[in-house]
C-alpha cells in the first residue's frame, strides 16, 4: 500500500468515527488502521460501546481495549490476538521513545532547555502515566511517574478582574462617547501620575492665549501625519477641545524620541510640551512640541513574587476541532506535564507547574471565518469541547487551569469578552477549569497575569512600521507604553460601546501575557514578564493569506519566584 492510499483509507476511516458522534486519538485510530478489517471493526465496536461504562464517545485507546476484551466472542481471531500483541509491545516500545527523547535532547544543541544532565536510573519512565478524569485522579498517587512539587500546595487562585457579566451594551451612540470619556478620563489620570507631568492645561484654554508661550497639554490624538516637509502635524484634542501640534522633523536625531513619534498612532494619549504660537497667519494656534510622552511604565516597577517555587504555562491558540491542530505535540506536552517527558530537569520544571493559562482560541469554533467548515474535522462545537475535556483530563489534577475567551470561542468577537458559557463548555467545568472573560487580570500565588487574547496587535503592526507579526514582544512593549490593549480604534479589531473602558492597563500586571497571533515570544519590559504563547495549529490557508509563519508546539514556562522563563519547544525534542 502507498502511502497516499494509506492516508485516504485512514481519512476515511476518521469521517466514519466524527460522524458517528465519536472522538478519538490519533494514536487510537493509528491502532484501528492495523486491525485485519478496520472498517468492519470500526462498526462492530461502535456498537459495542455502550457495553463499558466509561464509554463517553471518546474512543481512546484503553476504552477500545476494554471494548474488544468484553466482547471478544464477536470480533476476529486476529484482532484479539493484535490486542495481546499490542500489549506486548508497547512497553517496549515506550522505552524505545523514551530513549529516543533523550537521545534528541543530548543532540539538539539549540533546545532551549541544557539536558547535559544524565538521566539517573531509578528515575527512568517505563509507562506512561495513566490519568483520567480528574476526579478519578484525585489521589491516585501512582499514576506519576515523578514526585511533583506542585502537588504539595493547594492553588491560591483570584480573579482580580473579569469583564463577565458586566458589559452589556445598547451599541447605541451615548455608549461610544461614555467609552471615549472614561478612556480619556483614566488614561489622563495614569498620565498625571508621571513627575514630570503636572502642569497640563485644557485645550480651550491653551487657544486662548495671546502670546508665544511654553506650554503642556494632554490629549487623544485625533490624527497625524507627515507633511511635504517631513515634519509631522497632528491634532489633539481633549474634553475641552483641539489643537494642532507640530513635531519638527530634527527629532528624529534623537533615537528616543523617533521611537516614540513613529509609533504614534491615532487615539493615543500624549502629554505634549512646547512654545505654544497664537494664530499668526494661520487660522488657529498651533503648539510646537519640544518634549513628547506616552504614559509608560515608571521605571522603577517591581513585580509581585511567589514565595514558592511554582510556576505557570502560557498557552493559547490550540484550535482544537481544526485539521491543522497538532495534536501531537499537545500530547507531549502533556507527557510533560505528567513527568513521562525529558530528563530529571525537565521533568523538576514539570513538577513546579502549579497553573495553565488557556489564552483564547481553545478550539477553533464554527463559522468564525467564511468556508472554515472545510478546514475542520470536528465541525460541532460541542463535540469539540468534548474532544478538549479528552486531552485536558490527561492533565495532571493539581493543577489549576485557567481559560480565557478569543476570537474563536462562542462568544461575541467585539472586545472585551465574556466567558465561554456552560452550555457549551460543560465537559471542562466537570474538570475544574475555571473559565474567565477577555481581557482578565487573574492572581496566582500573588503573581498578577493580565491576560488578553491579543486581538489588537495586528492592527498596530499593520499600522507602525517597525512592529511585525514576528516580533509579538514589542507589539506588547508599545501596549505597556499607551497602558491600552486596543490603542486604536475603528480598525479590524471590534471593540464593544461598553461605557467602561475595560481595556486601559491600569494596574500593571507582573506578566503580560498574549496568543492571537500564532508566533510566539518571550520577553520582559520594565520588569513585566511578556509572553507570546504561539499556538498548536500548523499553517492554514487563511493564516497562509496573512504572510503568517505560525510557531506551534511551543509552550512557556515562567517561574513566580524567580521569573525565569523556560520556553519548551515540542517540535525539536522528540
Ligand atoms: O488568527 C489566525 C492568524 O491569522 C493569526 O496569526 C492572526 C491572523 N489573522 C486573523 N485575522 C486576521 C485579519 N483579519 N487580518 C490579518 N491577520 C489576521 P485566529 O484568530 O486564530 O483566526
Ligand atoms: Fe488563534
Ligand atoms: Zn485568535
Amino acid at each position: 500500500m502507498t502511502n497516499s492510499e494509506a492516508l485516504g483509507i485512514k481519512k476515511a476511516l476518521l469521517k466514519t468515527i466524527i460522524q458517528s458522534g465519536f472522538n478519538i486519538s490519533p494514536e487510537t485510530l493509528d491502532f484501528i488502521i492495523k486491525l485485519p478489517d478496520p472498517n468492519k471493526e470500526i462498526k462492530l465496536i461502535f456498537k459495542k460501546s455502550p457495553s463499558v461504562s466509561d464509554s463517553n464517545n471518546h474512543l481512546t485507546k484503553s476504552l477500545l481495549k476494554k471494548i474488544i476484551y468484553k466482547n471478544k466472542e464477536y470480533f476476529s481471531q486476529k484482532t484479539v490476538e493484535s490486542l495481546n500483541d499490542e500489549e506486548k509491545t508497547s512497553q517496549e516500545q515506550s522505552r524505545l521513545k523514551i530513549e529516543n527523547t533523550r537521545k534528541i535532547l543530548r543532540k539538539d544543541k539549540q533546545q532551549t532547555i541544557a539536558t547535559t544532565e544524565r538521566e539517573s536510573p531509578e528515575l527512568a519512565i517505563t509507562t506512561p502515566a495513566k490519568i483520567k478524569k480528574k476526579s478519578q485522579y484525585a489521589g491516585a498517587k501512582s499514576s506519576l511517574n515523578f514526585n511533583p512539587l506542585a502537588k504539595e500546595f493547594d492553588s491560591e487562585l483570584k480573579i482580580l478582574k473579569d469583564p463577565t457579566g458586566k458589559i452589556f451594551t445598547n451599541g447605541e451612540y451615548d455608549d461610544f462617547y461614555n467609552l471615549t470619556m472614561n478612556k480619556y478620563e483614566v488614561l489622563r489620570k495614569l498620565m498625571k501620575n508621571r513627575s514630570e507631568v503636572h502642569s497640563a492645561s485644557n485645550i480651550k484654554n491653551i487657544i486662548r492665549i495671546p502670546d508665544q508661550t511654553e506650554v503642556s497639554a494632554i490629549g487623544l490624538v485625533k490624527s497625524i501625519r507627515k507633511t511635504k516637509k517631513g515634519n509631522y502635524f497632528m491634532d489633539l484634542e481633549d474634553h475641552t477641545g483641539e489643537i494642532g501640534v507640530l513635531i519638527n522633523k530634527n527629532i528624529e536625531n534623537e533615537p528616543e524620541f523617533k521611537n516614540l513619534v513613529e509609533k504614534i498612532i491615532e487615539d493615543q494619549l500624549l502629554y505634549i510640551q512646547g512654545q505654544y504660537s497664537p494664530n499668526n497667519s494661520q487660522q488657529r494656534g498651533i503648539i510646537y512640541a519640544n518634549y513628547i510622552t506616552k504614559i509608560d511604565l515608571p521605571t522603577d516597577f517591581t513585580p509581585n513574587t511567589a514565595s514558592e517555587e511554582l510556576s505557570i504555562a502560557l498557552l493559547s491558540d490550540s484550535h482544537i476541532g481544526s485539521k491543522e491542530f497538532e495534536e501531537k505535540l499537545f500530547l507531549k506536552f502533556i507527557k510533560f506535564l505528567t513527568g513521562d517527558y525529558g530528563n530529571s530537569k525537565i521533568r523538576a520544571i514539570a513538577g513546579k507547574v502549579k497553573y495553565i493559562i488557556i489564552n483564547g482560541d481553545l478550539i477553533d469554533g464554527v463559522g468564525v471565518y467564511p468556508n472554515q467548515k472545510e478546514d475542520l474535522n470536528i465541525s460541532d462545537i460541542f463535540k469539540q469541547y468534548k474532544y478538549c475535556s479528552e486531552l485536558i483530563s490527561q492533565i495532571p489534577e493539581y493543577i489549576t487551569i485557567i481559560y480565557s475567551s478569543g476570537n474563536h470561542e462562542p462568544v461575541r468577537n467585539a472586545i472585551p469578552r465574556p466567558a465561554v458559557p456552560k452550555k457549551y463548555c460543560n465537559p471542562l467545568k466537570d474538570l475544574e477549569v475555571v473559565c474567565v472573560g477577555n481581557p482578565c487580570l487573574i492572581q496566582t500565588h500573588s503573581v498578577n497575569s493580565l491576560v488578553f487574547h491579543g486581538d489588537s496587535m495586528l492592527d498596530l503592526n499593520m499600522l507602525v512600521p517597525s512592529l511585525q507579526n514576528d516580533n509579538p514582544v514589542n507589539t506588547m512593549k508599545e501596549l505597556l507604553i499607551c497602558r491600552h490593549l486596543a490603542p486604536v480604534f475603528g480598525k479590524k479589531t471590534q471593540i464593544a460601546p461598553v461605557d467602561k473602558d475595560w481595556l486601559i492597563i491600569d494596574k500593571i500586571p507582573d506578566i503580560f501575557h498574549t496568543g492571537h497571533v500564532h508566533i510566539n515570544g518571550l520577553g520582559s519590559y520594565r520588569n513585566v514578564t511578556l509572553v507570546n504563547s504561539g499556538c498548536f495549529q500548523s499553517q492554514t490557508d487563511f493564516m497562509k493569506s496573512f504572510g503568517i509563519n505560525p510557531t506551534p508546539g511551543i509552550v512557556p514556562v515562567v517561574n513566580l519566584k524567580s521569573y525565569e522563563q523556560v520556553e519548551f519547544d515540542f517540535k525539536k525534542t522528540i
